[in-house]
């Protein structure tokens, strides 16, 4: 028997105070958000197996010790729920449906073991991507039923899941440490630039297909409806018509200072402002982060902090996958209720709207980094 935490009809869901999280590139495991679907599983890595199958040539069923053997890759990146910041949706637009999170449901860090991509070649891939472009490679973790399935499962294009410089990871080590039972011990994959949705923890399958994972959390939710779709009932017609989310959009918020606070201005008649900005699936690295005091009239450039001594001791691993944090100087009048707004721009020059289109899960929003509320003395 599994030993098991939490529980179907209570899963842990749970975001990091943002001023702590933006105040550190790498996020300690245990100081990141949790997002599940049911209970954590306690698995045990000595025999704990994953099998890899379907439009493959060989079945594989692969020990911890087996992945452990095969050539170590590392990634920093970000790691989004693709409903990151839907309370501003849901403030700033109109109700929406799902877990009310702020803008901590992101976490930033480094993750090691075999690349998807050698996995897949150990076992054949029997399937030419030329005549099916558009075939999948799902993950399934059969080890508890979810809210709204009996089993948690994703799936990302076959062609991504091939494309070493993609960087899909079967993750055995967080932040140079075994995962915890919380982060997917004893493996979850790792799908840089793509939501976190489809980084399947406590992995045991890995399935090479013609179509996308037939899983709930594919099928439904993590899915940008269009605003007609109003309702659950509407919605219902809508989620077959509707492709499933892979990469996240570029995005940037404002951690410090905090929501409703009171902030002294400099002499100089400034005031510091700290955060993160995310790039646009696989367009990173962030190039540029502008912040205005004013509500969007002025902006000055932020400076773009670097990974600073993280490199150091990172040297070699890449980082276009990674956030970037940020602080500026920028210029704010005294008063009540002052905003101060952030925009991101990223390699590929993909920048942030004010505001994007409201959507029935409230997924994906990536308006203006904003802080609201503040007293500016
Ligand atoms: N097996 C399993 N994997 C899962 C989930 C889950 O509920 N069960 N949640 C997914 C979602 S929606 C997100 S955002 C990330 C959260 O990862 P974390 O809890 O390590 O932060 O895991 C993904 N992988
Ligand atoms: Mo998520």
């Amino acid at each position: 028997m599994v030993q098991l935490e939490y529980s179907v009809q209570k899963p842990l869901n749970r975001e990091p105070d943002l001023e702590k999280l933006v105040s550190s590139f790498i996020t300690e495991s245990g100081s990141g958000y949790d997002r599940n679907h049911g209970p954590i599983p306690h698995l045990d890595a000595a025999t704990h197996r994953v099998s890899v199958y379907g439009c493959v040539k060989k079945d594989l069923s692969l020990s911890i010790d087996d992945l452990k053997a095969l050539p170590q890759h590392s990634v920093i990146c970000a790691l989004q729920c693709a409903g990151n910041r839907r309370h501003t949706m849901r403030t700033k637009l109109k109700e929406v449906s799902g877990v009310d999170w702020f803008d901590g449901a992101v976490m930033n860090c480094k993750w090691t073991g075999p690349l998807l991509k050698d996995v897949l070649q150990a076992s054949g891939i029997d399937l030419p991507l030329s005549k099916h472009p558009t075939a999948h490679v799902a993950f399934a973790c059969f080890q508890t039923p979810v809210q709204d399935d009996e089993w948690y499962g994703a799936s990302i294009p076959l062609s991504r899941a091939l494309d070493a410089s993609s960087s899909v990871i079967l993750a055995l080590r967080m932040n140079d440490e075994p995962l915890t039972p919380n982060h997917g011990f004893p493996i979850r994959i790792v799908t840089p630039g793509i939501a976190g949705a489809r980084s399947v923890k406590w992995l045991d399958r890995i399935t090479v297909q013609m179509t996308e994972s037939s899983n709930y959390y594919q099928q439904h939710d993590y899915k940008i409806l269009p605003p007609e779709a109003r309702t659950k009932e509407e919605a219902e017609r809508w989620w077959s018509r509707v492709p499933a989310i892979q990469d996240m959009p570029i995005n940037s918020v404002v951690g410090v200072p905090r929501q409703d606070s009171r902030v002294e201005r400099g002499l100089d008649g400034k005031v510091e402002v700290r955060g993160y900005a995310l790039p646009s699936g696989a367009d990173g690295p962030i190039v540029r982060v502008e912040v205005s005091g004013d509500g969007g009239e002025t902006w000055v450039d932020a400076e773009l902090l670097g990974a600073g001594k993280e490199l150091e001791k990172n040297k070699g691993v890449e980082l276009k996958w990674a956030w970037c944090l940020w602080k500026a100087r920028v210029q704010v009048e005294k008063g009540w209720d002052r905003v101060v707004l952030s925009r991101a721009t990223d390699s590929k020059w993909n920048t942030q709207e004010r505001c994007p289109e409201w959507n029935f899960r409230g997924v994906a929003y990536n308006g203006y980094g904003e802080v609201t509320g503040l007293e500016v003395v």
